[in-house]
Protein backbone atom coordinates (compact mmCIF):
# COMPACT_ATOMS: atom_id res chain seq x y z
CA UNK A 1 0.00 0.00 0.00
CA UNK A 2 3.14 2.57 1.13
CA UNK A 3 4.42 1.41 -2.78
CA UNK A 4 1.48 2.01 -4.46
CA UNK A 5 0.53 5.44 -2.15
CA UNK A 6 4.30 7.32 -2.33
CA UNK A 7 6.62 5.99 -4.74
CA UNK A 8 4.17 8.38 -7.36
CA UNK A 9 4.88 11.19 -5.28
CA UNK A 10 8.14 10.92 -6.24
CA UNK A 11 8.06 13.55 -8.89
CA UNK A 12 7.42 15.86 -6.18
CA UNK A 13 9.28 14.47 -3.33
CA UNK A 14 12.59 13.08 -5.00
CA UNK A 15 13.13 10.96 -1.73
CA UNK A 16 10.29 9.10 -2.10
CA UNK A 17 11.72 7.14 -5.30
CA UNK A 18 13.34 4.80 -2.51
CA UNK A 19 10.20 3.08 -2.41
CA UNK A 20 11.03 1.74 -5.69
CA UNK A 21 13.48 -0.43 -4.21
CA UNK A 22 12.94 -4.16 -3.23
CA UNK A 23 15.99 -3.91 -0.94
CA UNK A 24 14.16 -0.51 0.95
CA UNK A 25 10.89 -2.35 1.11
CA UNK A 26 12.11 -5.83 2.41
CA UNK A 27 14.32 -3.88 5.00
CA UNK A 28 10.92 -1.81 5.95
CA UNK A 29 8.70 -5.11 6.30
CA UNK A 30 11.57 -6.71 8.66
CA UNK A 31 11.13 -3.53 10.79
CA UNK A 32 7.36 -2.72 10.73
CA UNK A 33 6.65 -6.37 11.84
CA UNK A 34 9.14 -6.44 14.20
CA UNK A 35 8.05 -3.56 16.15
CA UNK A 36 4.47 -4.32 15.53
CA UNK A 37 5.22 -7.65 17.68
CA UNK A 38 7.10 -5.37 20.35
CA UNK A 39 4.79 -3.00 20.49
CA UNK A 40 1.49 -5.38 20.48
CA UNK A 41 3.52 -8.33 22.61
CA UNK A 42 2.97 -7.83 26.03
CA UNK A 43 -1.03 -6.44 25.41
CA UNK A 44 -1.43 -9.95 23.53
CA UNK A 45 -0.10 -12.38 26.25
CA UNK A 46 -1.92 -10.54 28.83
CA UNK A 47 -4.93 -10.91 26.45
CA UNK A 48 -4.42 -14.56 26.40
CA UNK A 49 -3.90 -14.78 29.97
CA UNK A 50 -7.10 -13.18 30.70
CA UNK A 51 -9.02 -15.37 28.42
CA UNK A 52 -7.23 -18.45 29.81
CA UNK A 53 -6.00 -19.52 26.39
CA UNK A 54 -3.30 -21.30 28.36
CA UNK A 55 -0.90 -24.55 26.52
CA UNK A 56 -2.48 -28.08 27.69
CA UNK A 57 1.07 -30.00 28.48
CA UNK A 58 1.15 -33.89 27.30
CA UNK A 59 1.09 -36.51 30.65
CA UNK A 60 3.95 -38.11 28.63
CA UNK A 61 6.63 -35.85 27.84
CA UNK A 62 9.71 -35.12 29.92
CA UNK A 63 8.92 -33.64 33.30
CA UNK A 64 10.04 -30.43 33.05
CA UNK A 65 7.82 -29.65 30.51
CA UNK A 66 5.08 -29.98 33.48
CA UNK A 67 5.43 -26.63 34.58
CA UNK A 68 4.83 -25.11 31.42
CA UNK A 69 0.93 -25.87 31.60
CA UNK A 70 -0.91 -22.75 31.17
CA UNK A 71 1.83 -20.77 29.32
CA UNK A 72 -0.01 -18.47 26.77
CA UNK A 73 -0.17 -20.44 23.53
CA UNK A 74 -1.63 -19.06 20.01
CA UNK A 75 0.88 -16.07 19.89
CA UNK A 76 0.66 -17.15 15.59
CA UNK A 77 -2.03 -14.96 15.90
CA UNK A 78 0.08 -12.30 16.44
CA UNK A 79 2.59 -13.28 13.74
CA UNK A 80 0.60 -13.82 11.26
CA UNK A 81 -1.38 -10.34 11.75
CA UNK A 82 2.13 -8.67 11.68
CA UNK A 83 2.90 -10.74 8.48
CA UNK A 84 -0.19 -9.86 7.02
CA UNK A 85 -0.46 -5.87 7.77
CA UNK A 86 3.40 -5.71 7.35
CA UNK A 87 3.43 -7.53 3.65
CA UNK A 88 0.15 -5.61 2.62
CA UNK A 89 1.84 -2.18 3.91
CA UNK A 90 5.00 -2.82 1.49
CA UNK A 91 4.90 -5.24 -1.12
CA UNK A 92 3.58 -4.32 -4.77
CA UNK A 93 -0.30 -5.35 -4.80
CA UNK A 94 -0.49 -6.26 -7.97
CA UNK A 95 2.40 -9.29 -7.38
CA UNK A 96 0.15 -12.94 -7.38
CA UNK A 97 3.17 -14.44 -5.83
CA UNK A 98 2.12 -12.78 -2.70
CA UNK A 99 -1.18 -13.00 -2.86
CA UNK A 100 -0.68 -17.10 -3.37
CA UNK A 101 2.02 -17.38 -0.16
CA UNK A 102 -0.34 -15.22 1.93
CA UNK A 103 -3.47 -16.99 1.10
CA UNK A 104 -1.57 -20.62 1.93
CA UNK A 105 0.32 -19.00 5.05
CA UNK A 106 -3.60 -17.87 6.29
CA UNK A 107 -5.08 -21.07 5.36
CA UNK A 108 -2.46 -23.42 6.84
CA UNK A 109 -2.72 -20.73 9.95
CA UNK A 110 -7.06 -21.36 10.24
CA UNK A 111 -5.79 -24.83 10.44
CA UNK A 112 -3.97 -24.56 13.41
CA UNK A 113 -5.81 -21.91 14.99
CA UNK A 114 -8.83 -23.99 14.84
CA UNK A 115 -6.83 -27.22 16.11
CA UNK A 116 -5.48 -25.28 19.05
CA UNK A 117 -9.07 -24.13 19.34
CA UNK A 118 -10.57 -27.51 19.84
CA UNK A 119 -7.26 -28.44 22.37
CA UNK A 120 -8.14 -25.43 24.79
CA UNK A 121 -11.58 -26.10 24.59
CA UNK A 122 -11.57 -29.56 25.43
CA UNK A 123 -8.47 -29.34 27.95
CA UNK A 124 -6.44 -31.99 26.30
CA UNK A 125 -3.34 -31.85 23.84
CA UNK A 126 -5.72 -33.93 21.10
CA UNK A 127 -7.00 -31.60 18.56
CA UNK A 128 -8.01 -32.13 15.25
CA UNK A 129 -7.52 -35.73 13.89
CA UNK A 130 -4.30 -35.77 11.95
CA UNK A 131 -5.83 -37.09 8.95
CA UNK A 132 -8.41 -34.00 8.69
CA UNK A 133 -5.64 -31.51 9.32
CA UNK A 134 -3.62 -33.34 6.49
CA UNK A 135 -6.53 -33.30 4.76
CA UNK A 136 -7.05 -29.71 4.40
CA UNK A 137 -3.11 -29.27 4.18
CA UNK A 138 -3.15 -30.70 1.40
CA UNK A 139 -6.10 -28.98 -0.25
CA UNK A 140 -4.62 -25.22 0.65
CA UNK A 141 -1.38 -26.42 -0.84
CA UNK A 142 -2.55 -28.29 -3.87
CA UNK A 143 -5.01 -25.15 -4.76
CA UNK A 144 -2.07 -22.87 -4.62
CA UNK A 145 0.26 -25.66 -6.75
CA UNK A 146 -2.56 -25.74 -9.49
CA UNK A 147 -2.73 -21.88 -9.54
CA UNK A 148 0.73 -21.50 -9.52
CA UNK A 149 1.29 -23.92 -12.82
CA UNK A 150 -1.99 -22.70 -15.28
CA UNK A 151 -2.57 -19.47 -14.39
CA UNK A 152 1.06 -18.33 -13.83
CA UNK A 153 2.92 -19.97 -16.63
CA UNK A 154 5.04 -21.93 -13.65
CA UNK A 155 6.79 -25.03 -15.47
CA UNK A 156 7.74 -27.85 -13.63
CA UNK A 157 11.66 -27.98 -13.65
CA UNK A 158 12.90 -28.71 -10.11
CA UNK A 159 17.03 -26.66 -9.99
CA UNK A 160 19.51 -28.32 -7.38
CA UNK A 161 22.19 -26.78 -5.13
CA UNK A 162 25.32 -27.49 -6.48
CA UNK A 163 24.16 -29.12 -9.62
CA UNK A 164 23.30 -26.09 -11.39
CA UNK A 165 23.50 -27.60 -15.01
CA UNK A 166 20.63 -30.32 -14.32
CA UNK A 167 16.78 -29.33 -14.38
CA UNK A 168 14.63 -32.46 -14.48
CA UNK A 169 11.06 -31.21 -15.67
CA UNK A 170 8.50 -33.15 -13.62
CA UNK A 171 5.45 -31.60 -15.46
CA UNK A 172 2.20 -31.52 -14.25
CA UNK A 173 3.49 -33.71 -11.64
CA UNK A 174 5.45 -30.85 -10.52
CA UNK A 175 1.65 -29.96 -8.64
CA UNK A 176 2.18 -32.94 -6.55
CA UNK A 177 5.57 -32.21 -5.47
CA UNK A 178 4.94 -28.47 -5.00
CA UNK A 179 1.77 -29.54 -2.36
CA UNK A 180 4.46 -32.12 -0.62
CA UNK A 181 6.87 -29.64 -0.07
CA UNK A 182 4.46 -27.03 1.64
CA UNK A 183 2.84 -30.12 3.89
CA UNK A 184 6.00 -31.29 4.58
CA UNK A 185 7.68 -28.00 5.59
CA UNK A 186 4.51 -27.06 7.82
CA UNK A 187 4.22 -30.44 9.34
CA UNK A 188 8.02 -30.30 10.35
CA UNK A 189 8.58 -26.75 11.41
CA UNK A 190 4.95 -28.00 13.61
CA UNK A 191 7.46 -30.86 15.41
CA UNK A 192 9.78 -28.97 15.73
CA UNK A 193 8.32 -26.44 18.10
CA UNK A 194 8.60 -28.13 21.12
CA UNK A 195 11.31 -26.26 22.87
CA UNK A 196 11.63 -22.37 23.96
CA UNK A 197 12.35 -20.60 21.05
CA UNK A 198 13.34 -23.96 18.91
CA UNK A 199 11.39 -23.39 16.00
CA UNK A 200 11.33 -19.26 15.98
CA UNK A 201 14.86 -19.14 15.71
CA UNK A 202 15.83 -21.33 12.47
CA UNK A 203 12.90 -19.76 11.14
CA UNK A 204 14.62 -16.52 11.20
CA UNK A 205 17.71 -17.95 9.33
CA UNK A 206 15.47 -19.56 6.95
CA UNK A 207 13.50 -16.68 6.19
CA UNK A 208 16.36 -14.40 6.01
CA UNK A 209 17.98 -17.15 3.69
CA UNK A 210 15.34 -16.92 1.33
CA UNK A 211 15.06 -13.39 1.20
CA UNK A 212 18.28 -13.12 -0.25
CA UNK A 213 17.28 -15.44 -2.81
CA UNK A 214 14.14 -14.53 -3.29
CA UNK A 215 15.51 -10.72 -4.46
CA UNK A 216 17.87 -12.86 -6.34
CA UNK A 217 15.85 -15.07 -8.71
CA UNK A 218 13.52 -12.20 -9.17
CA UNK A 219 16.76 -10.04 -10.79
CA UNK A 220 17.39 -11.28 -14.51
CA UNK A 221 21.07 -10.17 -14.34
CA UNK A 222 22.35 -11.85 -10.66
CA UNK A 223 19.97 -14.86 -11.32
CA UNK A 224 22.13 -15.11 -15.09
CA UNK A 225 25.84 -14.40 -13.38
CA UNK A 226 24.66 -17.04 -10.32
CA UNK A 227 23.13 -19.59 -12.39
CA UNK A 228 20.16 -19.90 -10.62
CA UNK A 229 16.44 -19.95 -11.93
CA UNK A 230 14.82 -16.43 -12.68
CA UNK A 231 11.08 -16.27 -11.91
CA UNK A 232 10.32 -12.89 -13.02
CA UNK A 233 8.19 -11.16 -10.02
CA UNK A 234 9.67 -13.00 -7.62
CA UNK A 235 11.92 -10.08 -5.80
CA UNK A 236 8.48 -9.22 -3.99
CA UNK A 237 8.66 -12.52 -2.23
CA UNK A 238 11.72 -10.71 -0.52
CA UNK A 239 9.55 -8.13 1.03
CA UNK A 240 7.24 -11.02 2.23
CA UNK A 241 10.30 -12.81 3.73
CA UNK A 242 11.32 -9.92 5.65
CA UNK A 243 8.03 -9.46 7.45
CA UNK A 244 8.19 -13.01 8.35
CA UNK A 245 12.17 -12.27 9.39
CA UNK A 246 10.82 -8.97 11.47
CA UNK A 247 7.61 -10.88 12.91
CA UNK A 248 9.45 -14.18 13.52
CA UNK A 249 12.45 -12.10 15.80
CA UNK A 250 9.60 -9.95 17.47
CA UNK A 251 7.92 -13.17 18.54
CA UNK A 252 11.58 -14.75 19.86
CA UNK A 253 11.67 -11.55 22.06
CA UNK A 254 8.95 -13.26 23.82
CA UNK A 255 9.04 -16.87 23.19
CA UNK A 256 12.61 -16.59 24.67
CA UNK A 257 13.68 -19.17 27.30
CA UNK A 258 11.47 -18.91 29.68
CA UNK A 259 9.04 -18.30 27.29
CA UNK A 260 6.02 -16.00 28.17
CA UNK A 261 4.03 -17.28 25.03
CA UNK A 262 3.94 -20.71 22.71
CA UNK A 263 3.02 -19.82 18.62
CA UNK A 264 0.19 -22.83 19.00
CA UNK A 265 -0.44 -24.73 16.01
CA UNK A 266 -1.53 -21.35 14.10
CA UNK A 267 1.95 -20.29 14.28
CA UNK A 268 3.92 -23.27 13.51
CA UNK A 269 1.33 -24.78 10.89
CA UNK A 270 1.49 -21.17 9.06
CA UNK A 271 5.17 -20.79 9.08
CA UNK A 272 6.53 -23.53 7.87
CA UNK A 273 3.88 -23.32 4.83
CA UNK A 274 5.42 -19.80 4.17
CA UNK A 275 8.79 -21.39 4.08
CA UNK A 276 7.40 -23.89 1.59
CA UNK A 277 5.74 -21.97 -0.62
CA UNK A 278 8.43 -19.59 -0.60
CA UNK A 279 10.61 -22.42 -1.77
CA UNK A 280 8.46 -23.59 -4.53
CA UNK A 281 8.14 -19.92 -5.88
CA UNK A 282 11.39 -18.74 -6.16
CA UNK A 283 12.40 -22.42 -7.41
CA UNK A 284 14.79 -23.07 -4.64
CA UNK A 285 12.91 -26.23 -2.94
CA UNK A 286 15.61 -28.45 -2.68
CA UNK A 287 17.53 -25.57 -0.74
CA UNK A 288 15.41 -26.03 1.73
CA UNK A 289 16.70 -29.58 3.02
CA UNK A 290 19.66 -27.65 4.12
CA UNK A 291 18.74 -24.07 5.25
CA UNK A 292 15.94 -26.04 7.00
CA UNK A 293 17.99 -28.49 7.83
CA UNK A 294 16.65 -28.60 11.54
CA UNK A 295 13.26 -28.86 10.54
CA UNK A 296 14.23 -32.03 8.31
CA UNK A 297 16.24 -33.24 11.11
CA UNK A 298 13.28 -33.40 13.47
CA UNK A 299 11.07 -34.88 10.59
CA UNK A 300 12.86 -37.31 9.97
CA UNK A 301 14.04 -38.07 13.25
CA UNK A 302 9.88 -39.17 14.40
CA UNK A 303 9.66 -40.80 10.99
CA UNK A 304 12.57 -42.88 11.90
CA UNK A 305 11.55 -43.56 15.24
CA UNK A 306 7.94 -43.90 14.46
CA UNK A 307 8.89 -46.83 12.15
CA UNK A 308 11.33 -48.73 13.77
CA UNK A 309 8.98 -48.74 17.19
CA UNK A 310 6.30 -50.32 15.13
CA UNK A 311 8.95 -52.70 13.31
CA UNK A 312 11.02 -53.91 16.43
CA UNK A 313 7.41 -54.12 18.59
CA UNK A 314 8.66 -51.20 20.68
CA UNK A 315 12.01 -50.82 20.45
CA UNK A 316 13.34 -46.66 19.89
CA UNK A 317 16.10 -45.44 18.32
CA UNK A 318 16.30 -42.06 20.26
CA UNK A 319 15.47 -41.83 23.88
CA UNK A 320 12.34 -39.38 22.77
CA UNK A 321 11.24 -38.02 19.29
CA UNK A 322 11.38 -35.66 18.11
CA UNK A 323 14.88 -35.33 18.58
CA UNK A 324 15.03 -32.39 20.47
CA UNK A 325 13.66 -34.29 23.34
CA UNK A 326 16.06 -36.58 23.23
CA UNK A 327 18.80 -34.35 24.43
CA UNK A 328 16.44 -33.57 27.08
CA UNK A 329 16.49 -36.80 28.51
CA UNK A 330 20.23 -37.23 27.90
CA UNK A 331 20.34 -34.38 30.97
CA UNK A 332 20.76 -31.11 28.29
CA UNK A 333 19.14 -28.06 29.59
CA UNK A 334 16.10 -26.94 27.71
CA UNK A 335 18.32 -23.16 26.86
CA UNK A 336 21.47 -25.73 25.50
CA UNK A 337 19.33 -27.68 23.10
CA UNK A 338 17.65 -24.38 21.81
CA UNK A 339 20.99 -22.75 21.65
CA UNK A 340 23.10 -25.71 19.97
CA UNK A 341 20.23 -25.74 17.74
CA UNK A 342 20.58 -22.68 16.84
CA UNK A 343 23.97 -22.82 15.87
CA UNK A 344 23.35 -25.73 13.39
CA UNK A 345 20.96 -23.74 11.97
CA UNK A 346 23.35 -20.57 11.14
CA UNK A 347 26.10 -22.87 10.23
CA UNK A 348 23.41 -24.34 7.49
CA UNK A 349 21.94 -20.93 6.41
CA UNK A 350 25.77 -19.72 5.40
CA UNK A 351 26.14 -23.39 3.91
CA UNK A 352 23.06 -22.27 1.64
CA UNK A 353 24.15 -19.21 0.99
CA UNK A 354 27.70 -20.97 -0.56
CA UNK A 355 25.60 -22.74 -3.00
CA UNK A 356 25.59 -19.92 -4.77
CA UNK A 357 28.93 -19.64 -5.27
CA UNK A 358 29.91 -23.49 -5.41
CA UNK A 359 28.94 -25.52 -8.79
C1 LIG B 1 3.34 -30.75 18.34
N1 LIG B 1 3.74 -29.77 20.32
C2 LIG B 1 4.42 -29.65 21.49
C3 LIG B 1 2.73 -25.32 21.48
C4 LIG B 1 3.43 -25.17 20.19
C5 LIG B 1 4.03 -38.41 15.85
C6 LIG B 1 4.50 -37.66 17.05
C7 LIG B 1 5.94 -37.72 17.21
C8 LIG B 1 3.90 -36.25 17.01
C9 LIG B 1 4.43 -35.32 18.05
C10 LIG B 1 3.60 -34.09 18.05
O1 LIG B 1 2.44 -34.10 18.39
N2 LIG B 1 4.22 -32.99 17.62
C11 LIG B 1 3.59 -31.75 17.25
C12 LIG B 1 4.39 -30.58 19.31
C13 LIG B 1 3.75 -28.68 22.52
O2 LIG B 1 3.73 -27.34 21.99
C14 LIG B 1 2.52 -26.82 21.51
O3 LIG B 1 2.32 -27.19 20.17
C15 LIG B 1 2.62 -26.07 19.34
C16 LIG B 1 3.31 -26.51 18.09
N3 LIG B 1 2.50 -27.40 17.40
O4 LIG B 1 3.44 -23.85 19.77
O5 LIG B 1 1.52 -24.65 21.47
C17 LIG B 1 4.61 -28.65 23.77
O6 LIG B 1 5.94 -28.29 23.42
C18 LIG B 1 6.52 -27.47 24.44
N4 LIG B 1 6.88 -26.15 23.87
C19 LIG B 1 7.80 -25.41 24.55
N5 LIG B 1 8.15 -24.18 24.05
C20 LIG B 1 7.63 -23.67 22.89
O7 LIG B 1 8.01 -22.56 22.46
O8 LIG B 1 8.30 -25.82 25.56
C21 LIG B 1 6.34 -25.69 22.70
C22 LIG B 1 6.69 -24.46 22.19
C23 LIG B 1 4.19 -27.62 24.80
C24 LIG B 1 5.47 -27.35 25.53
O9 LIG B 1 5.69 -28.35 26.46
O10 LIG B 1 3.18 -28.18 25.60
C25 LIG B 1 4.52 -31.03 22.09
O11 LIG B 1 5.68 -31.51 22.12
O12 LIG B 1 3.49 -31.59 22.44
N6 LIG B 1 4.48 -35.95 19.31
C26 LIG B 1 5.41 -35.68 20.16
O13 LIG B 1 6.14 -34.75 19.97
C27 LIG B 1 5.58 -36.59 21.33
N7 LIG B 1 6.51 -37.63 20.97
C28 LIG B 1 6.30 -38.97 21.10
O14 LIG B 1 5.25 -39.38 21.55
N8 LIG B 1 7.35 -39.77 20.72
C29 LIG B 1 7.37 -41.21 20.80
C30 LIG B 1 7.33 -41.83 19.38
C31 LIG B 1 7.40 -43.33 19.43
C32 LIG B 1 6.19 -41.32 18.59
C33 LIG B 1 8.70 -41.65 21.41
O15 LIG B 1 9.73 -41.12 21.00
O16 LIG B 1 8.65 -42.47 22.28
C34 LIG B 1 6.20 -35.83 22.48
N9 LIG B 1 5.49 -34.68 22.88
C35 LIG B 1 5.69 -34.18 24.12
N10 LIG B 1 6.36 -34.81 24.99
N11 LIG B 1 5.17 -33.03 24.55
C36 LIG B 1 6.38 -36.73 23.63
C37 LIG B 1 6.96 -36.00 24.75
Amino acid sequence: MLYHLLYPLHNYFSALNVFRYITFRAIGATLTAFLILLLVGDRFIKMMQENQIGQVVRDDGPSSHYSKRGVPTMGGLLILFAVTVTTLLWVDLFNSFVWIILGVTLWFGAIGAYDDYRKIKKQNSKGLSARGKILWQIIGASVAAVLLYNNLNFDGHLSFPFLKNIHPDLGTYYVIFATLVVVGASNAVNLTDGLDGLATGPTVVTSSVYLLFSYLAGHAGMAAYLQIPYVPGAGEVAVFCGALVGASLGFLWFNAYPAQIFMGDVGALAMGAALGQVAIIIKQEMLLVIVGGIFVMEALSVILQVGFFRMSGGKRIFLMAPFHHHFEKKGWTEPKVVIRFWIISIILGLSALATLKLR
